[in-house]
């Protein structure tokens, strides 16, 4: 993408509403414009990283062997009649009419949907087990959103569903959402560190928060040292197999949020590996039997004959929470500094001459190489500007072409997340580039 051609609106001043970092640094870049209280549109540089965030979730979800379908936003509050959950709900739901006067509401969760669609088709105990998910807009009426994505109204979350026989089965499912979960959070560079947990309206007895540390987190979480250093992307995974090397690991280890918190258990670990800290709620994983699946009437046939009513958990991604997350845990004071599998370009090109022959011929052969993967600085602007722009943009690579640079065939090529620079040759450039 050219500069020159692009829509991606920087904003000079910090804006005086945002009270974290990833909440200025979103705005200051150009990613998303509130356009009423927790509700914003996302610009081409935050939707670019929302996609990229998304499809990391996906993979994951899919590799796990959970199934994505696409459900709506707008639900009848039939359905949450039948679970009972309609009137429990309470203000943060936004209920709606139609023009025959049915209520509606915007889904803040899709248990009751998505077990309505399972109950029209599964028959029998070979229709299990089965999980299915989507990313799709969730609205929550929240009474304080702040924080911009963080704690919106209306944000993207992934919500998987899983439908198991019996008890076993079901922790089975929840051990491999648990998994994915660990996975999915390390691909984005972040370490998530999953916790005992409430269940709120959701509801259940098994749970685990997964929050990633930071000063700016609203939870405060106590955890065991040991878990800070867990690499879970070095293990082989088998979903079909035995996930507990991975699962006893972290479950045999403190590590709770305030709600759950136990001074008894913590008092007896070793002070020099008590870490405490505010950690920030990027995924929740729950296990909740038949809450739902009791009363909404569904039943398949077991192996004998007999009904059973299946066991079912759900599984949740704040997925444009994450965005913000990701920020929090990395940026400094000239800004964002991406990591490369949720970069929203992989580098810029910096022209720091336009008009100038040589450079341009350089800096469009090295922009001709990444295409779509990168952005190329060739506004007529100063280069004051251009480099503060990258940096607050937070571009996983600058490639700096000059005209001595262009005459001499070297382009300076600065990695984002250290400060490092380095002259290279062309070639050289596009190779380190490439090599991340
Ligand atoms: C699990 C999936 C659920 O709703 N039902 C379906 C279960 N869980 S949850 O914990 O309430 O939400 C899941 C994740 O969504 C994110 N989230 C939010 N993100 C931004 N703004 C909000 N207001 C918001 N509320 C929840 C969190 O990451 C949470 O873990």
């Amino acid at each position: 993408m050219r500069l020159s051609r692009a829509f991606l609106p920087t904003l000079k001043e910090t804006p005086a509403e945002a009270q974290i970092a990833s909440h200025r640094l979103m705005l200051r870049a150009g990613m998303i414009r509130q356009t009423s209280a927790g509700i914003y549109a996302w610009l081409p540089l935050g939707w670019r990283v929302l996609q990229k965030v998304e499809q990391i979730v996906r993979e994951e979800q899919d590799a796990a062997g959970a199934q994505e379908i696409l459900m709506p936003t707008i639900q009848t509050a039939d359905l949450w009649r039948q679970s009972g959950r309609y009137d429990a709900y309470g203000p943060e739901m936004l209920r709606l009419k139609d023009r025959h006067d049915r209520d509606m509401l915007y889904g803040p969760t899709n248990e009751e949907m998505v077990t309505e669609i399972f109950r029209t088709y599964a028959k029998s105990y070979r229709d299990l087990p089965r999980n299915l998910y989507h990313i799709q807009w969730k609205f929550r009426d929240e009474v304080r959103p702040r924080f911009g994505v963080m704690r919106g109204r209306e944000f993207l979350m992934k919500d998987a569903y899983s439908f198991d026989l019996d008890h076993a089965g079901a922790v089975r499912s929840y051990r491999q959402m648990f998994v994915a979960y660990l996975r999915t959070f390390a691909r984005m560079g972040l370490k998530a560190i999953p916790m005992q947990a409430d269940t709120g309206p959701i509801g259940g007895n098994l749970s685990h928060e997964f929050l990633i540390l930071a000063e700016t987190g609203e939870s405060q979480v106590f955890l065991h040292k040991d878990l800070l250093d867990f690499d879970v992307l070095s293990q082989a995974v088998d979903y079909d197999g035995d996930l507990s090397p991975i699962v006893d690991f972290w479950t045999s280890r403190y590590a709770a949020t305030d709600e759950k918190h136990d001074e008894a258990a913590w008092n007896a670990i070793p002070e020099a590996d008590r870490v405490s800290a505010r950690g920030i709620e990027i995924g929740h994983i729950f296990y909740f039997g038949t809450k739902y699946s009791a009363p909404m009437g569904l039943q398949v046939s077991g192996p004998d004959g007999k009904m059973v009513t299946p066991e079912m958990g759900s599984y949740g991604i704040g997925v444009s929470r994450l965005v913000g997350a990701i920020i929090e845990a990395n940026h400094d004071e000239n800004g964002i500094r991406w990591p490369e599998a949720v970069a929203p370009f992989k580098a810029v090109v910096i022209n720091l001459k336009t008009g100038d022959a040589a450079t341009d011929a350089m800096a469009e052969k090295i922009y001709g190489v990444f295409g779509q993967d990168a952005v190329y600085d060739d506004r007529d602007d100063r280069a004051g500007v251009k480099f503060a722009d990258a940096d607050l943009m937070g571009y996983p690579w600058q490639a700096i072409i000059g005209p001595r640079g262009a005459a001499a065939g070297k382009v300076e090529l600065k990695r984002r997340a250290t400060g490092e620079r380095v002259e290279l040759s062309l070639e050289d450039a596009i190779a380190r580039i490439k090599g991340g």
